[in-house]
Order: structure tokens, then C-alpha cells, then sequence
């Protein structure tokens, strides 16, 4: 028979084995194995002489217990082999796997009908171990198994045996344990192993959490386990998986982060070295420290800077460490007239940051550059002044002819962290003449069906003085035809218009730069032509003129018959020209483009050879003044006195002389210093006046201290009051109303003289400058004209004010030795001058009307003179004088006592009158007193 026995089966089995790999999966948990055990198995084999248990050695030559059985030759074979008692421990599924060998049942000769090729595999579940007992029928078949590959008797000539491997799942397990039983039912097999496992998901570290052995469940389900954090680490998201019934590990979810400090390592957070930080939690690496940073200890979160090197607020630690930038270099500027153009270099070195910007400090600088201060006002810098991105910025609206000191910084991000000294690039510039800048401010002051009176102030850059406005008005839509006036001062009045017809405007000025830019064009309209009911009105108003023009011209011809003769004694002859007063207005000379066409129109050209000058009584701006004679064709030689242009003078200084008598020779009043004529045909160019006797009013006065009566003084008064009133009504703004610039003739009669066009501005030795640049005789100003430069007829009352002052005390300085800074302020506070000794309380009381803070309040021209009028008709009403009278509480300062001596004093009243002058003027008229004078009037 050829029959392979199983000890040689085993033995072939050995050398097929030998070699092959062995080792098993991580996640299998052996119940049993029954290579593992040297010894005898201790299996129940049923009946006896079936399943035999045989030692062997396996590959590695380790002794091993198989079992076998080859029963072929014989019918009915039920061999049972049963296993010890397996505890399943946690496990519900189980897993056998068999290793066998079994002979192909062809190969063995003979056999045919009772050879099997398969056996059964059977378990039965218990609670506790049964020992030996053992019932065939409480087993339940698991699976019949068959060979893949079985062997034949050719296979072991060649020694190759075919070594089967199946794996059967059992489960679930339930009860404590469980034997495994193996029915052989005529086969020749050899079962070489058997191991019985189940699987579990065994520890791992997944993102940094550990997740433990874990059992899978039996059930198709997965058994949800969370994981926890490996040390130096902390949740992130809730780390968690899922075991398989594979014992795989499936869909990791959420994750561990290393510690601030740690870096993750493999499965773990390791500490950072010195010399590198972490500053964020997370998977990252430990990064080496920055530039100019260092760490000397383990675990660092972020790297400290080295001296002198900072980190900005917003700078990460990935950032290296910077220090502020050095200063810019090579500042270039380029001056354009009052701005400059700055443009400097990059710093050469920017402290290794990029967030470089500039700043840029503006100085003013006296002479040497030796005090310099803050740049104050409207000085703008473009784009801006501070965090300038680009290397330049351009510094507009300085002032004209200033020395400027501009300190360029640069800074970075640090630069605030950094204690170390400013440090900045600079350039000094000097800025060249410029234009004043435009005109803003234009009012309309007054309307009328063909004049508009406009004033404007003065432009906020004047840069330089101001010599004159130019101003330019056409008819709306009409721009080609424009008509072009020229004005010193800030107002003008536009006459000759269209009656309801717009017109628009545009204002510049000038300074020695030359024209600044127009203003925007300024619109105003005429009014309407007058109404037939209206014209009512104008007749009665017009018939009322003739006959006040027919009266004055009685009373003229008659005071002109009593009038002095002159020193040489010629009779003046009597020389008038009939104007309708109030009817005229002023115009500006310089409306006219050729300034000499208006002295013509004006004045009249004279010949030099009918002129005498006898002496020099003074000295004006433009050259001395002189008394002399005219003696005009046909007519009586008289007094004159003559200003005269010295040589060398420039065209606009001529221009600016001969204005005077532009202006002067528009008017014709008898308290209006009046224009003979003028020679600007011959040299010298001279402007010839009416002569007056007495020179100024201060110096007459002071000359003649307390030697008038109240009457005299309130008729010279009354005098400069109506001729302030016809230059009033005729639109003519005086700008510098003072003792100093009335003259006083022979008679007593005051007369508004100096009219030069430059006046206010440069000669006039009591004007000074004012914060805003213009020059003003402070004493004698307004306060809205010192603050903002306006002047009006109502400013000149307020002057005409100060000449009552200075006139009731005799010439005395106003505000006496206080500076003028001081009297600004003290006026502007509300104080004014206290009552001049023994002046009437009246008076004193029109002094104060006239000093009204708000210009409106103040009494017009045309009702000072009636005031004066009334208080002369009524001499009784000057009685009580303003010492002795309650004095309003906010005159200027209780002045001590030498102060207020020095107070003059009118000495009495009418009793005391000192008639010198009077008698003067008036004895050979048969005027009996001053007081009967007055009331005529000179007019
Ligand atoms: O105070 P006064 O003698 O009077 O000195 C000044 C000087 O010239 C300079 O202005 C005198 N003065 C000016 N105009 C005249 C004039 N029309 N008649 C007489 N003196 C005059 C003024």
C-alpha cells in the first residue's frame, strides 16, 4: 500500500517550511497558538486512534506539536481532535487559522470511494472548562475545510509539499470560552498549526494624540474612541477614531498641538533648543532666532532683540530685529517765490525695516540763522508734513523774503522705542518776493442806480506792502469791454453804471512783486432806475440843494470880502466853483489807467512862472513845503503854500505825489484844504494850495495852550465836522482824521487837509504796523480798521472823535505815553479816554458816542455837525463839564494826579475866552465875539 506516513509527512513539511517568512500582524491577539507550547498539547483525540498528536520542528528548527491522522483505507472514518478550553477574553470574534498539508487522494493507489480531501472544523462555546468530557453532537460546524493545494507521492520524491493556509472567523463569541474541534472524515492531513486570535486596533499616536488598544466590536459597527494629548501638547480640535471589526484604525478626526516652546518630533513634542523660539502653538518646527535676536535657555517662545535693536508693535517674532534709520542725506530745495520744493535721499541706512517715512519740521529763522521758532500759520505742506512715504513734499504759502530752516527726519517703525537723540538731515532757504495772494473778502457797502461802493480786506498773504488793489468790472457777459480802477485802499465806489444792470468784478493786488492773482469774479447789480413817484422826492430834494448851493454862495461872497489879505497884501479874489454838494462822489484815481490823466481832470495845470515860493514852512513826503504866491492871469495874486516832488524821484513816487491832488481837487469845501492847481509840466512838480496861516491844528493848539473859549474850540470843531461830512457824503473814506492833519487859516477856520493817496501807509510818522502788516496811526483808528482793515466813514467818525480829545485838551497826545500795543488792548477791552479838564460834559458825551464799539452806534457826520450846531445856538448846554458831571465807569485809567495835570485845561468859560485869534480873524467885520461868529459859521 502506498500510504505516506504522517511522521514523514511532518518531516517534508519541515524542509518545505524552512525559510519562509513567519512573524504575525500587530493587531492580532493570539488566544492560542499552538506552535507557541514545546510540550504535549494535552487535545482530546476521539476515538483514540484517529487524530495523533506527533512533534516536529518548524522552520526555524523550534520543536512544535502537530496533529494527524490518515485514515484513507477505511470506510466511515468520524476522527475528532478537540482542543483545550480557549478563554476569549474581551475578544467576541475569533479568528482560527490552519495550517495543514493534505495528500491528493488520486495520488494514493487503492483508495478510491473512501479517501477524503477535506475535514470539518466545529467549536463549542462554554462558560467554564468541561475537562474531558466531550459530546460529538454539541459542536457546531464552523466550515468544511479543503485543501488549495494538496501534495503527491511525486511531491515528495521532489520534496515539495504544499503547505495550506485557511482562516476561519468565528463569532460572536458570548460565553466565557470556547473549544475548537476538528473532524476528519477520511482524509490524510497533517495539521501542521493552529492559532486562534482575535483583532484588536492596537495604541498609536495619530496628530498627536494617543488612542489605546481597543477591541472591535463584533457587530458591523465602529467603536468611536477618543484619543488623548501627547505630553507638551494640548487639543487643538477633540482628537477621536474609529476602530474597525478589522482592527484598523479609521478616520482620524481632530488633532493635538505642540506647546508654545515645544516642536513636534515624530509622535511627540520635544523642547526647543537655545538658540531657537517657537511663539505659537502648533506643528511647526522650532524656528532658529531672527537677526539681531537670541534665546539662551530651552523652551524659549520668542528670542529677546540685542542692544539697540528694537521690535515694532506689530513686528512677529519671525521678524528680525531693526533700529531706527539714519538721517536722509543730500536735502535739495527749490524756491518758487513763497514755496519751496524739498527733495532729499533714501537714508542709508534704514535700520533693516521698510516702513521708512519722513517727517518734516519748518522753522522760521531770524537774521543768522541764530533764533529760529516753530513755522506758525497757514504755511501748508503737500502732500503733508508728517509719515511722507516719498522723498520730497513741497512747502507753499511761506512768507516772502524769510529765512526757514527745514529739519527732515526720517523714522521707522522702532524709531519711537529708540531713546537715541533726534537726528535729522536740514536745509535753511531764503524764500524770494512773491505776489500777494488773491482778494477773498468782497462787501458790497452801498447801491445805488448807477455807483456801487464795494470794500474788501486785505489779502491773507499780502506778502510785502500792499501799494494798491486793481479793479476790473465790465457789464455781465461783456467781458471784452471792462473798465479798469485803480484804489490804495480797500474800498472803492464804482460810478457811471447802468442803472438794473449786473455787472461782475474782479479785485487783485499789488505789491512791489508785482500782481498777485484776481479774486473770483464777485457779481453785484444796480438798482432800479427811479419811479416816477420817487422823482417826487428828488425834485424836492434837488430844489432844496439850489437853494442852500445860492445861500452858500452869499455867505461865501460875503466872508470873502472880509477874508485877510495875504503878507504881501494883495486881495484874494474870491474863487469858487458851483458843485451840487452830495450830488458828486469821489473817484478813485486810480480808476484811471493813465494816473496823470486824472491829476488833469482834477486839477489844473498851472504855469510855473506865475508861482513865488517865499519860504519853507515844512517838510512833507516828497519834498518841502513851502509859503508862496500865485499870480494867475487876470486875477489877484494870493497866498499859497506848495508841496513840491524833490529830484530824483521815481515815476511812481511821482504818481503817488500828484494823487494827492487827484483827490484834493475833487473836492470844494470850505473845510476842505482847497487845490489851486498843480505844475507837473515843469520841474520841480509841485501841488499848490490855499494857504493857512496857523499850520496844523495840534501844533496850534499846543502853541496857544488854553487860550481859546469852549465856543472857539466847538467852531473850529464843528468846522472838520462838516467838511468830514461833505467827504462822507461824497463817498471818501479819510483813513487818518488827527489834529495833525487839520490846518488852521488866519480865521480860525479848520480845513481836512493830506489826502496822498500812500498817506496811512508811509507818511504819516504816527502810523505803525499792525499784526496784519498795514499801517495805521493806531491812536486814531477804529478798532474793527486796526483788526481787519476797515475803514469807513463811520472809523473816520470815530477819529474825528479822538480830535475832539486832543482839540478840548489842546493838543495833548492821545492815550499820552501808553504804547500802542497797550491801547489797542485797552480800547478793545472797552476803556476810553477820560475827559480832557473842564471839558463840557456834552462834548465829552459826543467824544464817547463817537467811540462807540460797534461802528453803527456812532452818530453820522451830518449829526455831529448838527450837535455842534445846536450846542453853539446854546452855548449854555457847554456848562457843565465832564469832571465834575458823573463820568461813565470805563474811561481809561484814574490817572494819577501829575497825569491829570498835565491834562489841559480850557481855563473857564466863555468869561475866560482868550479873543486873540478871534479878533484876528473877525474884529474888522464888526463881529463883536466868538460867540456871535460861531453862530454864522464859516459857511
Ligand atoms: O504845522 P505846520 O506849520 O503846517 O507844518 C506842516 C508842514 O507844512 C508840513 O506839512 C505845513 N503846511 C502844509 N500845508 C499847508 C498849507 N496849505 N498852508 C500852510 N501850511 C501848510 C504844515
Amino acid at each position: 500500500m502506498d500510504r505516506t506516513p504522517p511522521a514523514l509527512l511532518l518531516a517534508l513539511f519541515s524542509l518545505l517550511c524552512r525559510g519562509q517568512p513567519g512573524g504575525q500582524p500587530s493587531n492580532e491577539v493570539n488566544l492560542l497558538d499552538s506552535k507557541a507550547s514545546q510540550g504535549e498539547l494535552g487535545w482530546i483525540s476521539y476515538p483514540s486512534h484517529g487524530w495523533e498528536e506527533i512533534s516536529g520542528v518548524d522552520e526555524h528548527y523550534t520543536p512544535i506539536r502537530t496533529f494527524q491522522v490518515c485514515n484513507v483505507m477505511e470506510y466511515n472514518q468520524n476522527n475528532w481532535l478537540r482542543t483545550n478550553w480557549i478563554p476569549r477574553n474581551s475578544a467576541q470574534k475569533i479568528y482560527v487559522e490552519l495550517k495543514f498539508t493534505l495528500r491528493d487522494c488520486n495520488s494514493i493507489p487503492l483508495v478510491l470511494g473512501t479517501c477524503k480531501e477535506t475535514f470539518n472544523l466545529h467549536y463549542l462555546e462554554t462558560d467554564e472548562d468541561m475537562g474531558a468530557k466531550f459530546r460529538e453532537h454539541q459542536f457546531s460546524k464552523i466550515d468544511t475545510i479543503a485543501a488549495d493545494e494538496s501534495f503527491t507521492q511525486m511531491d515528495l520524491g521532489d520534496r515539495i509539499l504544499k503547505l495550506n493556509t485557511e482562516v476561519r472567523e468565528v463569532g460572536p463569541i458570548t460565553k466565557k470560552g470556547f473549544y475548537l474541534a476538528f473532524q476528519d472524515v477520511g482524509a490524510c492531513v497533517a495539521l501542521v498549526s493552529v492559532r486562534v486570535y482575535f483583532k484588536k486596533c492596537p495604541f498609536t499616536v495619530r496628530n498627536l494624540a494617543m488612542f489605546p488598544d481597543t477591541v472591535p466590536m463584533d457587530s458591523q459597527s465602529l467603536v468611536e474612541v477618543r484619543g488623548s494629548c501627547v505630553n507638551n501638547s494640548k487639543e487643538e480640535e477633540s482628537p477621536k477614531m474609529y476602530c474597525s471589526t478589522e482592527g484598523e484604525w479609521l478616520v482620524p478626526i481632530g488633532k493635538c498641538l505642540c506647546n508654545i516652546g515645544y516642536e513636534e518630533q515624530g509622535p511627540s513634542c520635544q523642547v526647543c533648543r537655545p538658540g531657537f523660539y517657537k511663539s505659537t502653538p502648533g506643528n511647526a518646527r522650532c524656528s532658529k532666532c531672527p537677526p539681531h535676536s537670541y534665546t539662551h535657555h530651552d523652551g524659549a517662545v520668542h528670542c529677546s532683540c540685542e542692544k539697540d535693536f528694537f521690535r515694532a508693535a506689530g513686528d512677529s517674532q519671525s521678524m528680525a530685529c531693526t533700529r531706527p534709520p539714519s538721517p536722509p542725506g543730500n536735502v535739495i530745495s527749490v524756491i518758487n517765490e513763497t514755496s519751496v520744493i524739498l527733495e532729499w535721499s533714501w537714508p542709508a541706512d534704514t535700520g533693516g525695516r521698510k516702513d521708512v517715512t519722513f517727517n518734516v519740521v519748518c522753522k522760521r529763522c531770524g537774521p543768522g540763522q541764530l533764533q529760529c521758532e516753530p513755522c506758525r500759520g497757514a504755511v501748508r505742506f503737500l502732500p503733508r508734513a508728517t509719515g511722507l512715504r516719498n522723498t520730497t513734499v513741497t512747502v507753499t504759502d511761506l512768507l516772502a523774503h524769510t529765512n526757514y530752516t527745514f529739519e527732515i527726519e526720517a523714522l521707522n517703525g522702532v524709531s519711537t522705542l529708540a531713546r537715541a537723540q533726534r537726528q535729522f538731515a536740514a536745509v535753511t532757504i531764503t524764500t524770494n518776493q512773491a505776489a500777494p495772494s488773491p482778494v477773498t473778502v468782497i462787501r458790497k457797502d452801498r447801491t445805488s442806480r448807477n455807483s456801487i461802493s464795494l470794500s474788501w480786506l486785505e489779502p491773507e498773504r499780502p506778502n510785502g506792502i500792499i501799494l494798491d488793489y486793481e479793479v476790473k468790472y465790465y457789464e455781465k457777459e461783456q467781458e471784452t469791454s471792462y473798465t479798469i480802477l485803480r484804489s490804495k485802499g480797500t474800498n472803492v465806489t464804482l460810478s457811471g453804471l447802468k442803472p438794473d444792470t449786473s455787472y461782475l468784478l474782479q479785485i487783485r493786488a499789488r505789491t512791489a512783486a508785482g500782481y498777485g492773482a484776481p479774486s473770483r469774479k464777485f457779481e453785484f447789480e444796480t438798482t432800479f432806475s427811479i419811479s416816477s413817484e420817487n422823482s417826487q422826492v428828488v425834485l424836492i430834494a434837488i430844489s432844496s440843494a439850489v437853494a442852500i448851493i445860492v445861500l452858500t454862495v452869499v455867505l461865501y461872497i460875503l466872508i470873502s470880502r472880509w477874508a485877510p489879505e495875504c503878507e504881501h497884501g494883495e486881495n484874494k479874489t474870491p474863487h469858487f466853483i458851483l458843485r451840487l454838494p452830495g450830488i458828486r462822489t469821489y473817484v478813485d484815481p486810480h480808476t484811471y489807467e493813465d494816473p496823470s490823466q486824472a491829476v488833469h481832470e482834477f486839477a489844473k495845470e498851472l504855469d510855473a512862472s506865475g508861482i513865488t515860493i517865499d519860504k519853507v514852512v515844512g517838510a512833507g513826503e516828497f519834498g518841502e513845503v513851502c509859503s508862496g504866491r500865485l499870480k494867475l492871469p487876470s486875477k489877484k495874486e494870493i497866498c499859497v503854500a506848495i508841496k513840491t516832488l524833490k529830484a530824483g524821484y521815481t515815476e511812481k513816487q511821482r504818481r503817488d505825489f500828484l494823487s494827492e491832488a487827484s483827490i484834493m481837487g475833487q473836492f470844494d469845501h470850505p473845510n476842505i484844504i482847497r487845490l489851486e492847481g498843480v505844475v507837473t509840466r515843469s520841474k520841480p512838480v509841485m501841488i499848490v494850495t490855499e494857504y493857512m496861516e496857523n499850520g496844523s491844528l495840534d501844533s496850534f493848539l499846543r502853541k496857544h495852550d488854553a487860550q481859546f473859549t469852549v465856543i472857539q474850540l466847538v467852531g473850529m470843531l464843528r468846522g472838520i465836522a462838516s467838511g468830514m461830512r461833505y467827504l462822507s457824503d461824497m463817498g471818501y473814506v479819510h483813513r487818518d482824521l488827527a489834529a495833525r492833519n487839520i490846518l488852521v487859516n488866519s480865521n480860525l477856520v479848520c480845513k481836512v487837509s493830506d489826502f496822498g493817496l500812500s498817506r496811512v501807509l508811509e507818511d504819516d510818522p504816527e502810523a505803525a504796523y499792525t499784526t496784519r502788516g498795514g499801517k495805521i496811526p493806531i491812536r486814531w483808528t477804529a478798532p474793527e480798521a486796526i483788526a481787519y482793515r476797515k475803514f469807513t466813514s463811520a472809523s473816520d467818525v470815530w477819529s474825528y472823535g479822538i480830535v475832539l480829545w486832543e482839540v478840548m485838551s489842546y493838543g495833548e497826545r492821545p492815550y499820552w505815553e501808553m504804547s500802542n500795543q497797550d491801547v489797542i488792548k485797552a480800547v478793545d477791552e472797552g476803556y476810553r479816554l477820560p475827559p480832557p479838564m473842564d471839558c463840557p460834559a456834552t462834548l465829552y458825551q459826543l467824544m464817547l458816542d463817537c467811540w462807540q464799539k460797534e461802528r453803527n452806534n456812532r452818530p453820522k457826520f451830518e449829526h455831529i455837525v448838527s450837535i455842534l450846531d445846536k450846542l453853539i445856538r446854546n452855548p449854555g448846554n457847554l456848562k457843565v463839564t465832564a469832571n465834575t458831571a458823573s463820568r461813565p465807569a470805563n474811561t481809561l485809567l484814574d490817572r494819577n494826579s501829575s497825569d491829570m495835570a498835565s491834562l489841559r485845561s480850557t481855563g473857564g468859560w466863555l468869561d475866560n475866552a482868550r479873543t486873540l485869534p478871534c479878533k484876528d480873524a473877525f474884529g474888522g467885520v464888526g463881529y463883536t465875539s466868538c460867540d456871535t461868529l460861531t453862530k454864522t459859521t464859516a459857511e
